[in-house]
């Protein structure tokens, strides 16, 4: 057995927030804030509105994303940075009195993507999250993302609306 380090620990936990999103199904239809903020970032995403998302898709979301976050142009995320940019999650969670979860849960995704341990994320790191996030998320395996494999699986998106609502 690996030894239990951090990393392992993070991702536990991201894994087990992802277990308790994903129930129960007849829950998880519900139109809640969380969900409609994550509907949003996935037409976003599929900027030609198909229906679905490939890695190109992705990785064009992004190069805009990271351009907008890094607000010094030193072309790293530091924490401050990514807690900064927000599709709307924050607004809700600070509605629901989640403020605290909502945040814990930035600082885990952030802590995350930085493989390095170096406190910033280059654009290889966050172009290595994003694609495994991907493959993860791509449940049959067909290289694209359903709206549903995306708003169910994809890591990020699970674990912020895990935040703001445990039960969705
Ligand atoms: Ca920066
Ligand atoms: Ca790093
Ligand atoms: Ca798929």
């Amino acid at each position: 057995m690996k030894p239990f380090n951090a990393l392992t620990l993070t991702a536990y936990a991201l894994g087990a927030v992802a277990f308790a999103a994903t129930l129960p199904a007849s829950m998880a239809t519900e139109k809640t804030e969380g969900r409609l903020t994550a509907e949003l970032t996935f037409s976003s995403i599929d900027a030609q509105g198909k229906g679905y998302i490939h890695q190109g898709d992705l990785e064009r979301f992004r190069d805009e994303v990271f351009v907008s976050m890094d607000h010094d142009d030193n072309g790293k995320i530091s924490y401050t940075e990514f807690s900064d940019w927000d599709p709307g999650f924050s607004t809700i969670a600070a509605e629901a009195g989640k403020r605290d979860a909502y945040v814990t849960a930035t600082k885990i995704v952030h802590a995350v993507w930085d493989r390095d341990g170096d406190g910033v994320l280059t654009v290889p790191e966050m172009r290595f999250a994003m694609t495994t996030d991907f493959r993860r998320a791509d449940l049959n395996d067909d290289a694209m993302l359903s709206e549903e494999e995306f708003l169910s699986n994809f890591t990020i998106i699970v674990a912020m609306r895990a935040a703001i609502r445990p039960d969705l």
